[in-house]
């Protein structure tokens, strides 16, 4: 099926999604057979002329749909792009996903989502895109967004509960993630501190988790989430250090059931958070884990530490035992397992 293609054009069915989502639950009631256009008018109460022209829009985003004239319409096939109305069609959530923002191509998913929290967009408030031009990671660094291929994902969270519980939020998309890849797919992969997700050492996805609060309150979290999923191609430096999904595996993989998996764990999980204590989301991290009880070298920034990552602060941060016995707390850094020597 030839792919759609939008670069740089905005979603035109989020003018009117219901119509169309509307037009396309019809088409699927009867995916045998041709509905006629008089039956489809008649369903969704609106003109010939009108079915006609929204049909149409539809097949400018790329879903294949017959019509034969005095007989009817009938779709084919959908695209594969991560539309709206494909992750909806079948999204088993409540909060998280309600709401879709998509965009063919952006600069980044939660600078866009930052913004749309900021204009006091609802929670569970998704952005999604095919294509990021500005992907970006922790610290400032990037993430590397091929077109069509990966998930490229940001969810607005306003959580009730006090900031020190954040610290969940930023596991709960690995948790999600490592859950998601195992339910769908039968892939074991490990999250390596603080939410990294690596299949054999390499990685596959990364969280960007940013909030905006006060002592006493969080205002909103954007949970950001890159993932490579279709991805065939990385640049030279994330040679040995990056993989796919469908590297791992040597098939396509079905981005839209993915997605929806996801949006599903990761609306389980912050549910858990809001009403169990931080040890439950904790608990689950360390039994995903692949860092803990290994002999690591973290990154942080000034400083390189070396030791055995042993456990988990109560604030999400990393304790390091060092060979001289001492402990090392990390907030923020980069870990790469090593050799103990
Ligand atoms: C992360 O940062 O891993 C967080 C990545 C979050 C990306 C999502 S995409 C949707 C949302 N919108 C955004 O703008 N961002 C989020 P960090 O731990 O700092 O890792 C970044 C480092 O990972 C880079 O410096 C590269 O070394 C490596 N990297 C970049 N792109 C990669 C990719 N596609 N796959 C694997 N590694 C990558």
């Amino acid at each position: 099926m030839p792919t759609t293609r939008l670069p740089g054009k905005k979603f035109t069915l989020t003018r009117q999604p219901n119509i169309n989502a509307r037009i396309l639950e019809v088409l699927r009631s009867k995916s045998q057979t041709y509905i006629s256009g008089e039956e489809l008018s008649h369903k969704l109460d609106m003109s010939r002329t009108a079915v006609w022209k929204h049909v149409n829009v539809l097949r400018q985003l790329g879903y294949r749909i017959e019509a034969i004239t005095s007989v009817g319409y009938k779709l084919v096939s959908s695209p594969s792009l991560l539309l709206p109305l494909e992750i909806k069609n079948g999204l088993h959530t409540e909060r998280i996903g309600r709401n879709i923002h998509w965009e063919y191509e952006i600069e980044s998913t939660n600078t866009l989502a930052l913004q749309l929290a900021e204009e006091g967009a609802e929670e569970g408030t998704v952005v999604v895109s095919e294509s990021q031009k500005h992907g970006r990671g922790r610290m400032g660094r990037n993430w590397i967004s091929q077109p069509e291929a990966g998930i490229y994902l940001s969810v607005i969270l306003r959580p009730s509960f006090v900031p020190i519980k954040a610290p969940c939020l930023t596991f709960i998309s690995a948790i999600a993630l490592v859950e998601t890849f195992d339910q769908v797919l039968g892939l074991k992969a490990k999250i390596k501190w603080p939410n990294d997700v690596m299949i054999g050492g390499k990685k596959v996805a990364g969280v960007l988790t940013e909030l905006r609060a006060e002592m006493e309150r969080i205002h909103h979290v954007i949970i950001g989430i890159g993932a490579n999923v279709n991805n065939t191609r990385f640049p030279k430096d994330l040679k040995g250090k990056a993989t796919s999904l469908t590297l791992e595996l040597k098939q396509k993989i079905p981005r839209i059931t993915l997605v929806r998996a996801l949006l599903e764990a990761l609306e389980k999980w912050y549910f858990i958070t809001q009403s169990d204590t931080p040890e439950r989301t904790f608990e689950r991290w360390r039994e995903l884990s692949g860092t803990l009880g290994h002999y690591v070298e973290v990154n942080a920034g000034e400083t390189i530490v070396k030791g055995m990552a042993s456990h988990l602060g109560p604030n999400g941060s990393l304790y390091i035992q060092l060979d001289t016995g001492q402990e090392q707390e990390i907030l923020a850094g980069d870990v790469t397992m090593v050799a103990k020597v």
